[in-house]
């Protein structure tokens, strides 16, 4: 018996039915991925019971012998694997690391240039409902309506009239990759920093599947836990001459003491991510997203820019004749996890949009090839073409189930 199950039934109980639910279901939400059980059990020690404001050798608190190796060690690994000048690895999570970067650049008012949250965008993009919208004047630049590409041509022309202080580069849901020289010579007409958000895409980036933009960006920022299969947390990566204004944003200008705990599990993912069986993995990540990508357009659905170069896929679902939130909906009930999305050119609700967005780094984790992503384009088109059927979702479900219990899920025994 556990500790936890000993002490609060209750908890561990719920922890269970989570493993449980893990296992028998098709993961497929493109920010989510499964964790090694080396690094959950880093998250697990009693680095939890520590406070440690400051930076290693200069801390605020006595007793931190241990705490500068682990964060050093991170910092480290994290330099070496994307070939970074400077590493700061205390940043909680995704949004506090852009938030940084806004305070380490800019003053409130000032102008940022990013994607638009409907076209693939982050929140923390400038959008109006997050604080980057509100404190800071936000310009969008959107998809090439006919292409659903970025359009270099036209981010230049806003980048020109806009003069923004920070050019914001990366995505939540945009199927293609990035191209940093481009987004690096408009910075340098416009005068302004270029700020990579590479929060997706970063495991490809590390196993090579994914170009780099820590060559090209002033700064880069991303969290640790997507396609990197890292614990909840993040990272920025900068230049050397920015190194101080970064450090000083996340702490003391946003947050107060790192988690140690997850500062040990972001140095055992950042260890895993060195070694070249990575590689394989982000490779395979890619490779079942084309391959389903491919299977589902032979079925029909409609994917925005027609393919993918990366983990995800966003489809319009316009042309099947169901929103994105039934759909969605109904593909829990089957088995199969994803998201709701908006899609570029939006007409619908952002809380009931017209798109789904799905990845591949989870079921790339688990072992999931190839053949795999024939039988999930199979299960979403039958799913999808009776979202009002629960005996029939419910049949498919249970194909899920089956075929999930020979695909393992790592961190769970
Ligand atoms: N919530 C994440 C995603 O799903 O893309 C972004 O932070």
């Amino acid at each position: 018996m556990s500790a936890l199950d000993r002490n609060d039934p209750e908890v561990f109980k719920l922890v269970k039915s989570e493993e449980a639910y893990q296992q028998s279901t098709i993961r497929m939400i493109a920010s989510e991925n499964y964790t090694s059980k080396a690094v959950l059990e880093a998250c697990g020690t009693v680095f939890q019971n520590k406070y440690s404001e400051g930076y290693p050798g200069a801390r605020f608190y006595q007793g931190q012998v241990n705490c500068d190796a682990m964060e050093l060690l991170a910092i480290e690994r994290a330099k070496k694997l994307f070939g970074a000048e400077h590493a700061n690895v205390q940043p909680y999570s995704g949004s506090p690391a852009n938030l940084a970067v806004y305070l380490a650049f800019a003053k409130p008012g000032d102008t940022v240039l990013g994607l638009n949250l409907s076209h693939g965008g982050h929140l923390t993009h400038g959008s109006k409902a997050s604080a980057t919208g509100k404190w800071f004047n936000a310009v969008h630049y959107s998809l090439n309506p006919e292409t659903e590409l970025l359009d270099y041509d036209e981010i230049r022309r806003l980048a020109l009239e806009h003069k923004p202080k920070l050019l914001i580069a990366g995505h939540s849901a945009y199927p293609r990759q990035l191209d940093f020289a481009k987004f690096r010579a408009i910075a340098d007409e416009a005068g302004c920093i270029l700020f990579v958000d590479m929060a997706h895409f970063a495991g490809l980036v590390a196993g090579g599947a994914h170009d780099n933009p820590v060559p090209y960006a002033d700064v880069v920022t991303t969290t640790t836990h997507k396609t990197l299969r890292g614990p909840r947390g993040a990272m920025i990566l900068c230049k050397e001459i920015h190194a101080k204004a970064i450090d000083k944003a996340v702490f003391p200008g946003l947050q107060g003491g790192p988690h140690n705990a997850t500062t040990a599990g972001i140095a055992v993912a950042l260890g895993e991510a060195l070694k070249p069986e990575f590689s394989t993995y982000a490779k395979n990540v890619v490779a079942n997203a084309k391959a389903l990508a491919g299977e589902l357009t032979k079925k029909g659905f409609k994917l925005v820019t027609g393919g993918t170069d990366n983990h995800l896929i966003l489809i319009d679902l316009t042309t099947k004749g169901v929103p994105g939130k039934p759909a969605a909906v109904a593909l829990e009930k089957a088995g199969i996890v994803l998201n709701y999305n908006t899609v570029p050119g939006e007409t619908r609700k952002p809380s009931d949009p017209s798109g789904i967005r799905l990845g591949t780094p989870s079921i790339t984790s688990r072992g999931f090839g190839i053949s795999e992503m024939k039988k999930i384009a199979d299960w979403m088109d039958a799913a999808v073409a009776h979202v009002e059927d629960d005996a029939f979702l419910a049949g498919i479900a249970k194909e899920v189930a089956a075929l999930c219990a020979g695909f393992p899920v790592p961190g769970i025994e």
